[in-house]
Formats: C-alpha cells, structure tokens, sequence
C-alpha cells in the first residue's frame, strides 16, 4: 500500500502558548526540512496544525468553547472573527516556511467547510486527498459554526486528525508535540516522569490539562483521538516535534524514540 501519512503540528511546538500571536519559526524550518525529505521519498503528505497562543489565549477569554452565551455575544462574535483571522495569519506563515523550501501548499481554513464540533464533525474531506506531487493539503484547529443553538464552538486540530486518518487510508498519524519525548507518565516538567514508549488501553498515566491556557483538551484530548486512530491505522505516534527527524525513522524502520499508541 502506498505510504500516506497525517501529521500534526501542536500549537505548542509551532508558537509559544503563553505569549500571544508568538510564532516559532525554527521549529516550524525544522519540521520542513524533514517533510521535505519524506516528500522527495515520495509519500503522500496531508497536514494539520494547532492553534497555539494565536487561538487558545483569546478562547479561554471569551469562552468560545462553551458556544454563544447571550450577556457577552456581541464581544464573543468580534472575539471569532479575531480568531478565525488570527488562525488564517498562522497558517499563512506556516505555509510560507514550506513554500521557501520549494514545497507547495494549500490551506483549507475549517470555518468555510466544517461544522460542528468533536470527532463526529461535519464536512468534506476530500479535497485532503491528493496525488503524491500535487500541492500539500493543510488545515488546523478553528472556530465554526455548529447547527444547534450554541453558534459556534471549537474544532480541534486532534479532531481533524481522527476523521483525515480514519476515512482517507492513513499508514501512518503523527503527532508533534513542543515539550516532551511524548507521552509521559507525569508532567513532563517534573522530575521522575518517564516516557510511555507503548500506550495501551490499560496503560496509566496522569495526563495532565493544562487549562489554564488550552481550551480544546490538551495532551488528554491527543490521547483519547490518537486511541481511536490506533484502532484503523496501524502507525500511530505521539512525538517530539523538536526532533522530527524521527518521524523519517518511524517510515524507514517503523521505530523511533516516543510513543506508540497500540490498537486496543
Ligand atoms: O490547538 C484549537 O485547536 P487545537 C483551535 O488543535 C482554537 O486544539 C481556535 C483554539
């Protein structure tokens, strides 16, 4: 089967969470230079992002997440427009680091196609479907419409990851995440936390939310889809982004340091 593989670029790799609109270009270059080479092996590549300090900060300010709440719409409807305009600028500067390394991108913003929030989102994903050699497609983590009375809400890039990797015949979905090896047994910060190489569903953890600064869900949302994921596709990751060298290793010899989520 040919190789096509998702990956995912977390908010927290790709910006700096807590400093508003903070962009990351090194890590993004890094990134690149890895998809370049996997793209010059010829595998077929589909990208999603996450938001970072240019979605997550004024989220939590204006309670997006929670849908329209009466007393506050008119600030929260400026607050959207904000976000969705701030997720276009971040997605813009991560495609113009892979258009400098001569690889063409597409972005494909979630608020003109997708409704609805969670796993079981609305929307076309077809056009993620590429032959290897036409333009990268990329989306990300948004702010859309929902059909009930709630407005609006977030889609997370996570939730992305499961309906891209589930429905299109992914080999391999990789998470990139900025603070750890991947999933640890504690906060990565604290001492004697400890890389979980193979998460089973039986394997315990303390996945710890951060939700102070993240809306969607954080490592524990990452978990949740990527078990989901695990039960289609046999190749799922959970990374350090700060090393995507290993997401070549991963392809070339189905090993790397991190953490493998096992079906079941
Ligand atoms: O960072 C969140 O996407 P995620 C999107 O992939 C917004 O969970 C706008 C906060």
């Amino acid at each position: 089967m040919a190789v096509r593989v998702a990956i995912k670029l977390g908010g927290g790799l790709i910006s700096d969470k807590s400093s508003m609109k903070k962009f990351n270009p090194d890590a993004v270059e890094r990134v690149v230079d890895t998809i370049f080479t996997i793209s010059e092996l010829g595998v077929s590549i589909i990208l999603v992002h996450g938001a970072g300090s240019f979605g997550h900060l004024l989220a939590k300010k204006w309670k997006i997440a929670d849908g329209m709440k009466t007393e506050i719409s008119k600030s929260q409807r400026e607050a959207v427009e904000k976000i969705r305009s701030d997720m276009r600028e971040l997605n813009g500067l991560i495609i113009e680091k892979f258009e400098e390394r001569g690889l063409s991108c597409i972005g494909h913003p979630p608020s003109e196609w997708a409704t609805g929030t969670g796993a079981q989102f609305m929307g076309d994903i077809s056009v993620f479907e590429r032959e290897v050699g036409e333009q990268i497609p990329v989306t990300f983590g948004d702010v859309v419409e929902t059909d009930d009375e709630r407005e609006f809400g977030i889609l997370s890039g996570d939730d992305l990851m499961f309906r891209l990797s589930t429905e299109l015949e992914v080999t391999h979905s990789i998470f990139l995440i900025g603070d750890a090896e991947g999933v640890m047994s504690g906060p990565p910060s604290e001492d004697g936390s400890k890389l979980i190489t193979h998460l089973g569903s039986e394997t315990e953890m303390e996945g710890a939310h951060n939700a102070d600064i993240d809306v969607t869900g954080g490592i524990r949302l990452k978990i949740d889809r990527a078990r989901e994921i695990a039960k289609e596709v046999d190749e799922v990751w959970i990374i350090d982004g700060r090393k995507p060298n290993r997401i070549l290793e991963i392809l070339t010899s189905g090993q790397t340091k991190g953490t493998k989520i096992l079906r079941g």
